[in-house]
């Protein structure tokens, strides 16, 4: 090596200092490339991609520059280069194994994943992995041998300083140009692949260890005490069940569909196209809303705020809220303890649970939630066969998601408790492009208005194909199906522009309409029973896990819930925004003003029983947010010992090879499999779905637009 000329610059800490920058800036580019998939769906974030590991291996490795000592300064870079490449490389097999980045609470708990892996962890290595380290090994040598010089005069202060500053200014732009492309990167937290994707991976694990950092600090606080607190207000606040609704359900399975971003308004709505003619957006749910087996809720409202779709799961499942700042799931979803539906119908009724959604598994981290939650079993998108063509950016769309699931659904012993996370109404509500394009479009000057009526009516569809698969299959008759709208799909900084077409002037809008449009559909579906309708109460999301396991036989009186019971007698008409704005029949408190509503106006000088009687309205809201931050930041179910549940270890779940362990369980009990494909005699019911595009469901449309296009 001695006789090898190296390019003078090299010679230099400067230059040395470029050349292991660009080296790991490219060992970083090679890893996107090849070993993660990030969903990269723009040349713009293909441009991020490419500039994100810039900013933090400049300003970690400059570190080096303001020593001042020869030997000292390259020893400290090359340190620093060496760590950044194992947690580079780290990530690399970790991500072959589990397709996720690594967290600081995972490294932590480094031998058990370690344990887990066994033999197979030697297969995780590639021969091309020696790539990732052969120039560490060749640099060294190069200065052992001074093939490269090490320079002796230190890198001015200035300039050492010059140099993080450019750094922190790079990394200013890249989150700049980040936030642009994904708005709420940082307060919503998507998950993992997110962070990764727009900031690298060095960014990713400095923003984990803060996350890391602040929650250990509340936990280590809390106390068994802070849980006597919340339980002697859960103990005073719980609503009996009502008696002719007790177990009405018992042994059912339980179907869940969740209907992303469909608010209430959209229940009975017909849109008017450009030719005056109404299409009625929702028909078959609308069915189900005024069937006689549907116990329907008109006054029910969602209570999340930026964790969205996640703190919707959070509440529906665990009767807790979501966070006034970012998502549950990503922050404490991965490692509180839980009383969830699912874990309480498998522990005291027996129930097979499962979740099926067609986007990656780590996003919204459900990946590990769920096992908390005590799901046995998540399909997320790597059981689906999804392409360009059935999918967008959240993943499949609902017509194909469903019918793909009867596969899998067929498989699951009875009873099972089944979530289904339909996503295709989501924002942006874009135009379909393929034959499920047809149903008009709103005429206001809000792209996004405009196409939320196409999309909810594709869920509506993608709904009732499922629905005639379920009778067809003969789950139906054995199943109650619960039907919720997770958040609203307008938000209130667009619903100006959706006054008139809800029959409401836009100069008129104020607050007051807002709250009442976070209204969103929940109904109980009972095939057998009769005596459903549409119930007035006002009540929220909180109130779903009492209200279903009370309609199960489950007493709940033992578990941590911060809802009521709908059907109950004691049921406290109110629905408590997560900002602390609540809704009651009378009033609307929301953004600080409080209105009736009777007579839809603010109430500006409310007299003095009255202001009691807020305050004391005012004064449960907050109590049952602070109840439930307590219990989701202090991670005090931990401290609940005496609900009966035995504690759940995330380890003993897992969401691979779902299908052959359905199987060989199918195959195992026998005659006493119970599931659907074990009831056909062993024959699958997948080719009883149905499935059509808008286009078949309406050929003359077709038909009338091919020929205006003539
Ligand atoms: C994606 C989905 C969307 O998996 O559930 O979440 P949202 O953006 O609605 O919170
Ligand atoms: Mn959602």
């Amino acid at each position: 090596m001695k006789n090898l000329k190296m390019p003078n610059f090299l010679n230099t800490r400067l230059g040395f200092f470029g050349l292991l920058t660009v080296l790991l800036w490219a060992k970083n580019i090679a890893a996107y490339l090849t070993e993660f998939n990030l969903g990269i769906e723009s040349p713009i974030q293909y441009f991020i991609l490419f500039i994100n590991p810039i900013a933090t291996t400049l300003l970690l490795l400059s570190i080096a520059l303001y020593v001042r000592r020869k030997k000292l300064s390259y020893t400290t870079m090359m340190i620093i280069y060496l760590i950044m490449t194992i947690l580079l490389f780290a990530n690399i097999t970790y991500y072959r194994e589990f397709t996720d980045f690594i967290t600081i609470n995972t490294m932590l708990g480094a031998g058990k994943v370690a344990e887990g892996l066994g033999q197979s962890a030697l297969k995780l290595f590639h021969p091309t992995d020696v790539f990732y380290f052969l120039d560490f090994v060749l640099l060294t040598i190069a200065l052992m041998t001074k093939t490269i010089k090490m320079e002796e005069k230190p890198v001015r202060a200035r300039m050492a300083l010059a140099v993080s500053t450019l750094a922190i200014m790079v990394f200013s732009g890249n989150l700049f140009l980040a936030e642009t492309d994904r708005t709420g990167l940082l307060t919503r937290t998507f998950s993992r692949d997110y962070l990764v994707k727009y900031l690298g991976i060095n960014a990713f694990t400095a923003y984990d260890a803060v996350q890391t950092y602040k929650t250990t600090q509340v936990r280590a606080e809390a106390s068994p005490n802070d849980m006597k607190e919340v339980e002697d207000y859960v103990k005073g606040h719980y609503a009996a069940p009502n008696d002719d609704m007790f177990g009405i359900a018992k042994g059912k399975n339980v179907i869940y569909i969740h209907l992303e971003s469909t608010q209430q308004f959209l229940i009975d709505y017909k849109l008017k196209d450009e030719n005056g003619v109404e299409h009625e957006v929702m028909p078959f749910v609308n069915s189900l809303y005024h069937d006689k087996s549907t116990y329907s809720f008109d006054n029910f409202f969602h209570q999340v705020k930026a964790g969205k779709t996640s703190d919707a799961e959070t509440l529906l499942e665990t009767s807790l809220f979501g966070l006034n700042q970012g998502a549950f799931f990503t922050q404490f979803g991965g490692k509180n303890t839980f009383e969830a539906a699912p874990d309480i119908l498998k522990q005291t009724q027996d129930y097979t649970t499962a979740v099926f959604h067609g986007n990656s598994g780590n996003f919204w981290n459900r990946n590990e939630v769920y096992k908390r939650f005590g799901y046995d079993y998540f399909f997320d998108a790597s059981y689906y066969d999804v392409n360009e063509d059935n999918s967008f950016q959240y993943g499949l769309h609902d017509k194909p998601f469903f019918q793909q699931s009867a596969q899998y659904l067929e498989r699951l012993q009875q009873p099972f408790y089944a979530k289904f996370i339909a996503v295709s109404n989501h924002y942006p509500y874009a135009e379909f492009t393929n034959d499920d394009a047809g149903f008009p479009m709103a005429n206001t000057p809000d792209e996004t208005i405009n196409g939320y009526f196409a999309t909810a009516n594709y869920l509506d569809k993608s709904v009732e194909e499922f629905f005639n698969y379920l009778k067809e299959s003969g789950l139906y008759e054995n199943s109650v199906i619960v039907l919720y709208g997770d958040h609203y799909g307008v938000s209130n900084g667009r619903n100006r522009n959706l006054a008139e077409l809800v029959g409401k002037s836009s100069s008129t809008w104020n607050d007051y309409d807002n709250a009442q449009m976070q209204r969103v559909p929940y109904m109980i579906h009972i095939p057998g029973q009769e005596n459903g309708g549409i119930n007035h109460t006002y009540g929220a999301q909180i109130d779903a896990v009492p209200t279903l396991l009370h309609l199960l036989g489950v007493d709940t009186s033992n578990y941590i819930q911060l809802g009521q019971d709908l059907f109950s007698k004691d049921h406290q008409q109110m629905a408590v925004f997560r900002d602390g704005s609540f809704m009651t029949p009378e009033y609307t408190y929301y953004g600080g003003t409080l209105y009736s509503n009777e007579t839809k106006l603010p109430i500006t000088e409310p007299s003095e029983e009255l202001q009691a009687k807020i305050d004391e309205l005012q004064k449960e809201a907050t109590t049952q947010l602070e109840m439930s931050d307590k219990v989701n930041n202090g991670d005090l179910l931990r401290f609940h010992t005496n609900s009966g549940l035995e504690p759940i270890d995330p380890n003993d779940y897992s969401y691979k090879n779902i299908k052959e362990r359905l199987i060989n369980l199918e195959n195992e009990l026998g005659d006493k499999s119970t599931s659907v494909y074990s009831q056909h005699n062993d024959q699958s019911t997948v080719d009883m779905y149905q499935s059509k595009s808008y286009q078949e469901y309406n050929p003359t449309i077709t038909e009338e637009t091919t020929n205006s296009e003539e």
